[in-house]
């Protein structure tokens, strides 16, 4: 098929092509094979309405589900081309900031691959999430454009005016094929206005004029926040997405016979964190039109929409000013206002008010009053919503609460990512853990067969040695296979306490000093990116970079640690960092992660996890038992504890002889020389004087853990044996597992 078209796209063979030809050429293809695979509906269908889908390059992974990812490999290799090169020519769609827009990516494959009628909505930001450039040692961001006049994206004739107060925008919708692994093809749909205008970003960079609505709407991925202008635009950007998806949910639905009255035997409509919120008053707004009284409308769109809560982090739960709404959306405000009126109505604690005293509206508060499902991400977060952030909720609703436990796709971060390893699991235990992801479990035949360990053992060294190619090409960095490949990527927030790997560094670099030298070399990688007005992340991102031009240019010490902080880490770049880690940092404050989904990516890769008890890690370790996990630092309870007392005082913390020559190391003269004084300083005080998120709390137990996972590392076949308990256990985390439990207690297609 291949060759046909490329004969007929360049009248050229296969081997004549360039890179980008064939990557055209099997985009053409895909799509085509794509298209054979949707099927009839059934009557009810999901809608996953998500501000993200952090889908990343889709090639391979779309060859893969579709089946024919190896059969396109060889042909190409047989006219001298490799797929990783044309890998290399698709432009990344970074449509999400970190893990809750990656969950949306990885449901979306799991929705397909289970045969469910499941669609995602969504917005087609021209600009991905910004490109991170390092400058000086300090993050830089630049514009992210992804879009080609070919792409992925199918313009469809779905066509809608979107009213803004006074402000009338054209939409349209544009489609992504969403192959489901070797079943059917759904749909992304991305909603874009009809004049955003892509010159209106600042050369370079990625400010632009935040007001001209019109025009930047959807230009890109949440703009910085930080101010008016920047939260009217996100208030646009919600309303815009979700105006579109309930339009088409009820036309969908009409369409196949539903009379509206019995919307939920139609459609079940996921909320994905708050973003999304504005959906149901925009329900009952079009409800109400057709003639539905307000409180059976009410009444329908609770029956219609659940709501997921990712995170338990104050900043993160939107509050909209009410006189932001009345400015962008006034057609909504008398709905939220009216069912805000039901609720004090019924209820006398303001907590669970939806308008607060400050008049400004708690989005959160609307998805739990009026949905008939509140999820939480892993055991612990949805313990915590519970018993303490939503407590008020729950003891109205707990016949709402319930927990879902994140997953990931194993196609692209098993199959894709490490096809190596998969490939010997299918020798060893046929192939059917690629459906039945549980399967792995029949890995525990082999924990104590030396010949599976050798392998096991050898497969991450090949990985090991991809990583280290891959960055030599990239960011001309050297780095040594043989040493251990100790990894942490994820955003940069203090909660996720990069900065107290840092500190670890720092230890290790007193100790080799010292010389204390360690058996094997360890290389720290590091891959996050920090949000644009996020001065403290982008301090601790100077940190480490500092650190490693210091420990680079320090031949005592070179030999034997390395400090690595990979570029513009996204989806790709993770899909070649993973299968060669050896020690996956796990280290947020406990109860800060809602779940982490990084984590579960290393762990099926065979990295051992060093983590506290937080998020979906919980539950790493009951599964593979305390013996394969490395955990460390205070408990969530102990934490939650510290909050509720405001009794946690970094300083006292400091004051400890060993931790205070750590933190001061931050601004000595050796890392002074070589980075900025105002960021440095300002990192150093904020660990002394703040620390809101408890590094300090934790940083002596984290050292010593850590040093005991080196040593342990020594033992390579004890290590081995760990790192095939992790793999054979990581089934549990497939997202067909979560998306099958969505589907038996949500959505009931
Ligand atoms: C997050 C959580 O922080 C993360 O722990 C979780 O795995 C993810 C998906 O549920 O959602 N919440 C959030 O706001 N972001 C996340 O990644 C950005």
């Amino acid at each position: 098929m291949l060759k046909d078209i490329c004969m007929k796209k360049y009248n050229k063979e296969i081997k004549d092509c360039t890179n980008e030809e064939i990557y055209f050429a099997l985009l053409d293809m895909t799509k085509k094979l794509a298209d054979g695979k949707v099927s009839e509906e059934g009557q009810k269908k999901v809608y996953y309405i998500s501000a993200e889908f952090l889908i990343g390059k889709l090639l391979s992974n779309n060859l893969i589900n579709l089946g024919v990812f190896d059969e396109v490999k060889q042909v190409l290799a047989e006219n001298g081309k490799s797929i990783y090169d044309i890998e290399e020519v698709e432009p990344e769609p970074s449509l999400g900031n970190g893990g809750l827009g990656r969950l949306a990516a990885c449901f979306l494959d799991s929705m397909a691959t289970l045969g469910l009628h499941g669609d995602g909505i969504g917005l087609n930001y021209h600009m991905g999430l910004f490109k991170q450039v390092f400058e000086n040692n300090y993050q830089k961001e630049t514009a992210n454009p992804w879009i080609e006049a070919d792409s992925w994206l199918e313009k469809t004739d779905v066509t809608n005016t979107i009213t803004f107060g006074n402000l009338k925008v054209q939409s349209r919708m544009y489609d992504i094929d969403v192959t489901g692994y070797e079943n059917r093809t759904n749909k992304l749909h991305l909603f874009d206005i009809e004049s955003v205008d892509e010159s209106i970003m600042e050369p370079g960079g990625i400010n632009f004029d935040k007001t001209d609505i019109a025009k930047n709407l959807t230009l890109c991925l949440y703009p910085d926040d930080s101010d008016e202008a920047g939260n009217l635009l996100r208030i646009y950007q919600q309303y815009f997405m979700v105006a579109n998806g309930a339009k088409l949910i009820l036309d969908e639905a009409k369409a196949k016979g539903s009379n509206l009255h019995d919307l939920a035997d139609y459609a079940a409509v996921q909320i994905n964190d708050t973003h999304p919120s504005m959906v149901i008053p925009e329900f009952i707004r079009l409800l109400t039109a057709e003639g539905i009284s307000f409180d059976e409308a009410t009444e329908i769109v609770t029956e219609v929409c659940a709501y997921t809560n990712h995170t338990i982090l104050a900043e993160a739960l939107e509050k909209w000013p009410l006189a932001y709404l009345e400015k962008v959306v006034p057609q909504l405000v008398p709905i939220i206002k009216k069912l805000d009126e039901k609720v004090r109505n019924r209820y006398k604690d303001e907590s669970v008010y939806i308008i607060d005293k400050d008049q400004r509206v708690h989005m959160a508060h609307i998805d739990i009053h009026y949905s008939h499902s509140v999820n939480g991400v892993a055991y612990l977060h949805t313990e915590i919503l519970k018993d303490s952030e939503l407590n008020n909720f729950y003891k109205i609703y707990p016949e709402k609460f319930n927990n879902k436990t994140n997953g990931i796709t194993f196609r692209r971060w098993l199959l894709h990512c490490n096809e190596q390893l998969a490939a010997y699991i299918t020798e060893l235990i046929g192939d059917g853990y690629k459906k039945d992801a549980e399967k792995l479990n029949d890995l525990a035949k082999f924990y104590d067969d030396d010949a599976v360990l050798g392998r096991i053992m050898d497969i991450k060294k090949q990985n090991k040695v991809v990583l280290k190619d891959y960055l030599k090409e990239t960011q001309n960095i050297d780095i040594d296979e043989n040493s251990i490949f100790d990894i942490q990527v994820k955003r940069l927030h203090e909660y996720k306490r990069q900065q107290m790997n840092a500190l670890w560094v720092i230890h290790k670099y007193f100790d080799i000093k010292a010389g204390n030298l360690p058996k094997t070399p360890v290389t720290v990688i590091f891959g996050a990116k920090a949000a644009p007005a996020y001065t403290i992340a982008k301090d601790i991102i100077h940190l480490i970079l500092c650190l490693q031009q210091l420990i680079d240019n320090d031949p005592e010490v070179s030999p034997y640690l390395k400090v690595v902080m990979i570029e513009n880490y996204n989806v790709s770049k993770a899909a070649k960092i993973i299968p060669a880690c050896d020690i996956s940092e796990q280290i947020s404050l406990a109860s800060k992660e809602a779940s982490g989904t990084g984590n579960m990516k290393f762990m099926l890769n065979g990295a051992l996890t060093l983590g506290t008890r937080d998020g979906a890690n919980v539950e790493i370790g009951e599964l593979v038992g305390e013996d394969n996990i490395y955990f460390f630092g205070e408990s969530s309870e102990a934490v939650i504890d510290h909050y509720a007392k405001a009794d946690y005082v970094s300083k006292d913390y400091y004051e400890q002889p060993e931790i205070k020559k750590l933190v001061d190391f931050i601004v000595s003269d050796e890392l002074l020389e070589i980075g900025q004084k105002e960021s440095l300083e300002r990192l150093h005080n904020e660990l002394i004087v703040k620390d809101w998120f408890m590094t300090l709390l934790d940083v002596e137990d984290y050292i010593k853990t850590k040093e005991g996972v080196l040593v342990d590392y020594e033992d390579r076949k004890t290590w081995a044996k760990k790192a095939l308990v992790n793999i054979s256990k990581a089934g549990f985390f497939s997202s067909d597992r979560t998306i099958a439990e969505y589907n038996k207690d949500i959505w009931r297609l």
